[in-house]
């Protein structure tokens, strides 16, 4: 059977390609939709792929996870240097994650250095643009199957 792999993205996400292109570029967030779809399926894998600005709703779907999916690749966005909500559900649900950032967060403000999710990751991929979303997901096919 397919591997289900549940693909979350946080605040502001869904803003990509419509502001500030000189910084995260034209892709849409459903360009990525799209292209994660399409490897996914050379992968026989099948994606569940959302957007919250919302960290509770995040949490939810983060627990439930644990119910009917294989694996998490999140790009938590901002969320990625605050929610110690965000690396608890993380850890109790104890699937393979991979944490994605379009940007290289090491080149950006300080702020970003620190991720509370990387700690809990199987792996983080960061800096390889939209791309960085289909790299997570061939890192999953080969950790899970
Ligand atoms: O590089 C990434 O993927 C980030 O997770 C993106 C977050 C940022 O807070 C992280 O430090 C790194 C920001 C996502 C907001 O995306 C926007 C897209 C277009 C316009 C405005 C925001």
């Amino acid at each position: 059977m397919a591997r289900k792999v549940l693909i979350l993205n946080g605040p502001n996400l869904n803003l990509l390609g419509t502001r500030e292109p000189e910084l995260y570029g034209a892709t849409t967030l459903a360009d990525i939709e799209a292209s994660c779809r399409a490897h996914a399926a050379t992968l026989d894998m099948v994606v569940d792929f959302r957007q919250s600005n919302h960290e509770g709703e995040l949490v939810t779907w983060i627990q439930e996870a644990g119910n009917d999916h294989d694996a998490i690749i999140i790009n938590p966005a901002a969320f990625s240097h605050t929610s110690i909500a965000i690396h608890d559900a993380l850890r109790a649900v104890g699937l393979p994650l991979i944490e994605v950032h379009i940007s290289n967060i090491f080149q950006r403000e300080s702020f970003r250095h620190h991720s509370y999710v990387s700690a809990v990751a199987s792996g983080v991929i960061c800096g390889f643009g939209p791309s960085g979303y289909r790299l997570a997901l061939s890192a999953v096919n080969e950790m899970i199957s």
